[in-house]
């Protein structure tokens, strides 16, 4: 434990030498007048050498916040967000919520308007300063966020930081909100005091409770058809070797509905796909783990005779106004802890028959699944337009064990195998649209070795502000490959709409309002126009060339690239 000290000449200098020193290694961030002493303090900084995070403009908020996101995701560091006072606050919340939603730490802060009309250094000079003032401008995200406070002094500096920090990066972790304003950042300050390593650390994260994890290995050594439903599970790098371990010894199958990371490998005996409709009806037990939504009770509930165990950081997901899925055992823990707890409890619990026989029974169906996936993929290799399934294949085709996809929407994991624990990111589910170009980058960022892919919608694709992610792409020297699946349309929107009226007028129009995306701009020319290369894909035999293609310009040309994919829209008649 060390006190150590640094000459600094103002709050804005101690601060950012304080976030550096606890870690914090990128400022992604969209300025504003209240930036003016962090401007100059970063100057200073690289002037003389003293530590602050790197500067990482995005000329969108949204997107500095997706960056954030996608960089935390990957390396699994606390990333620092700035956005410009109310109205950047404003324009970085979808990307707050989808981060609040998938657990992801950020410190994000805000400038405050000066607080003062005259007299101290930073008060008032400028037409906005009163306008953008806010009587609680915290408000705005105060459901979102974990913890907000404003700094309002330097002696306080130390703590707020830590705090702020150590709250973002307890489980379940999460964005904090801190405001700095002007005045404060602006004060002079002669050195910065302060503890290294830091004294308020993070919680330790939660371990099963033995009672509670004796009974779900009760109830699951006593099922005849046991069930694994998982959406997050592989958030925790471990949870991927302990889930096919546990998957694999007591033969129960697992379903990744609506995955955000990849939980199971693709090819593990156990991997019954994606839709947890036909298994739920079914099953005797079911363990969810780390899922908020682990199937959709409008379709389907487990049986009534069935035990329903929850495992995850936050089982109940308590943030979440409404949640009804029954549970009969809540387990707040690590996930990779857990299922090795189980494991060794349904040692000695489990009737050794039952399992082989039950062993031979998900295999068939393992097999009924696989195969119907290779006769789809079979029959919309040549479709024109290109069908998603055929996309999705060809991706996995080209993508090698060591990339990174992010997926905002499109990919069907069902032709797109993944196998390494965090080779798959999907979007938040707060689904805020805009996510996947930005958060791919932040990957990109996090691994610079690796190849990133971010595979998105045409409507995800325009919410990502493309102009200000390519351009971003090309400053800092992150050359991601964007596959673009565009068929046109909000095809979430057209089912949602045959869903509700599958004979209504909407079915009926050939031109129903809100669903039809015409007149789209050329993408390809769009990353083009920030030095990358760009094509345009109309051809499936074409495909896997334009791949190649595309790949030879991320790696070797170290340049983005853009493919521009002309897609049909599976299933229903608009
Ligand atoms: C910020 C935001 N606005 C609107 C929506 C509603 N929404 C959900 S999916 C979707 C369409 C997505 O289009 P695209 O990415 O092209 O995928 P497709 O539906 O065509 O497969 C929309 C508009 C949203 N999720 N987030
Ligand atoms: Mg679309």
């Amino acid at each position: 434990m060390a006190q150590k000290s640094l000459k600094v000449e103002s709050v804005a200098e101690a601060y950012l030498a304080l976030l550096a020193e606890r870690g914090v290694e990128y400022l992604f961030a969209n300025a504003g007048t209240d930036f003016a002493p962090i401007v100059e303090a970063l100057a200073k900084a690289d002037a003389i050498g003293s530590p602050a995070p790197k500067p990482m403009i995005a000329v969108h908020e949204n997107l500095a916040m997706s960056m954030a996101h996608g960089y935390a995701m990957v390396s699994g560091k606390v990333p620092a967000v700035m956005v410009h006072v109310s109205v950047g606050t404003a324009n970085a919340i979808c990307g707050a919520l989808n981060a609040a939603r998938e657990s992801v730490p950020i410190l994000f802060t805000a400038g405050r308007t000066p607080l003062t009309e005259e007299g101290l250094a930073g008060a008032r000079d400028a037409y906005i300063h009163w306008g953008q003032e806010m009587y609680d401008q915290a408000g705005m995200l105060r459901e979102v966020v974990k913890w907000d406070y404003e700094l309002r002094n330097a002696e306080q500096l130390e703590t707020v930081v830590d705090r702020a920090l150590a709250i973002a990066r307890s489980e379940p972790c999460g964005p904090v909100y801190l405001t700095l304003p002007r005045e404060v950042l602006a004060a002079p300050l002669a050195e910065l005091r302060y503890q290294q390593p830091a004294r308020r650390v993070a919680a330790a994260s939660p371990r099963a409770d033995e009672a509670a994890l004796a009974e779900a290995a009760k109830i699951l050594a006593a099922a005849e058809n046991p069930l694994i439903l998982t959406t997050s599970a592989g958030r925790d790098p471990a949870a991927l070797e302990a889930l096919a371990a546990l998957a694999e010894g007591f033969a129960i199958p697992v379903v990744q509905f609506s995955p955000r990371h990849l939980s199971l490998p693709c090819d593990h005996p156990m991997q019954l796909g994606f839709n947890p409709t036909p298994l739920v009806a079914e099953a005797d037990a079911v363990l969810v783990l780390e899922s908020d939504v682990p199937w959709i009770p409008s379709r389907v509930s487990p049986p009534a005779h069935a035990r329903v165990i929850h495992v995850g950081l936050d089982p109940l997901f308590q943030r979440y106004p409404i949640r009804g899925f029954l549970c009969d055992v809540a387990i707040p823990a690590r996930v990779s802890g857990a299922l090795d707890e189980l494991a060794h409890l349904l040692e000695s619990r489990c009737d050794k028959r039952r399992i082989e026989r039950r062993r031979a029974r998900v295999a068939e169906r393992h097999a009924v699944l696989h195969g119907q996936w290779q006769a789809l993929r079979d029959s919309v290799r040549g479709a024109r337009p290109i069908h998603p399934a055929w996309l999705s294949h060809c991706i996995e085709e080209i993508k090698g064990d060591g990339a990174i996809v992010v997926n905002e929407y499109t990919l069907m994991q069902e032709h797109c195998g993944f196998r390494r624990a965090g080779s798959y990111f999907g979007s938040s589910s707060a689904s805020g649209l805009g996510w996947g170009l930005g958060a791919a980058l932040g990957a990109k960022l996090a691994a610079p070795e690796r190849l990133v892919i971010a595979t998105l919608g045409d409507g995800a694709y325009l919410f990502a502000n493309p102009v200000a992610g390519h351009h971003a792409a090309r400053l800092h020297g992150l050359p991601i490959l964007t596959i673009v699946f565009n068929n046109a349309m909000w095809n979430a929107v057209r089912r949602a709409t045959l869903g509700m009226y599958p004979e209504g007028a909407a079915a009926k129009s050939n031109h129903p309002a809100f669903i039809h995306l015409e007149a789209l701009p050329a993408f390809e020319a769009v990353c083009a126009s920030a030095g990358g290369y760009g094509e345009r894909v109309e051809d499936p035999a074409e495909l896997p060339a334009a791949l190649v293609r595309a790949l030879d310009a991320v790696t070797h040309e170290r340049r983005q690239a853009l493919l521009n994919v002309i897609c049909q829209a599976p299933g229903g008649a608009i």
